[in-house]
């Protein structure tokens, strides 16, 4: 039984979404960062935590590899070049768009105000734009990596919807057919309902 502690509008959606995909039975806790519960599990207080037999995993990314690991679906085999190909486009999601998405939302509302430099969101809106229409150019289709698709899938797409709600996201068509494909999944849907309740 996997416990995930962390609200489905943080990146504990991730999480959901893989558990949903593959179907599998979870109890969740849908705690904000820093309560009791999520400290008891992480030094940080940052969600998702997933526990696995009295184990605490952190990190959405690794705790979604672990299970596609596991469970052996939605990833290739780890040594193979196509499992490479597929950890060079979630790198990516995270370097390219998470990153640039995460200072936007610290100089947003997550810094006290006296640390907030407001003038740093329009450059990152540039640079979430061009390298959301890099990551578009890569789009083989229907999935990131052609009729598979893989972890990087959740990770990209959570990212592009992350950039979507901040009106970061620029008009693109590959875009937005691939967005709502990923959408269109019952077990994305599934969790955006439980994180909309
Ligand atoms: N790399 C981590 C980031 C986790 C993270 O920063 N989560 C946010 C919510 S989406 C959080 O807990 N923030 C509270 C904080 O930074 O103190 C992951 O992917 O799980």
């Amino acid at each position: 039984m996997y416990e995930v502690i962390g609200h489905g509008h943080t990146r504990a959606f991730r999480v959901l979404w893989m558990l949903e995909e593959l179907g599998l039975e979870y109890t969740h806790r849908p705690d904000a960062p820093h309560s009791p519960l999520v400290r008891e599990h992480s030094s940080l207080g940052k969600v998702p935590v997933m526990v696995v037999d009295g184990v605490a995993l952190t990190d959405s990314t690794a705790i979604i590899t672990y299970l596609a690991d596991k469970h052996g679906k939605f990833t290739y085999a780890p040594g193979t070049l196509e499992r490479a190909r597929q950890d060079g486009f979630t790198n990516l999601a995270l370097d390219e768009l998470e990153g640039l998405l995460w200072t936007a939302a610290r100089h947003s509302f997550i810094l006290p105000k006296e640390e907030r430099v407001a003038e740093i969101k329009p450059a990152l809106k540039v640079e979430i734009a061009r390298n959301a229409e890099r990551l578009a150019g890569r789009i083989e289709g229907p999935y990131l990596m052609g009729e598979e698709m893989t972890i990087a899938d959740i990770v990209a797409t959570h990212c592009l919807n992350w950039a979507h709600s901040i009106k970061f996201l620029p008009e693109n068509e590959v875009l937005a057919a691939y967005g709502k494909r990923m959408r269109a999944r019952p077990a994305f849907r599934k969790v955006a309902e439980m994180a909309a309740a």
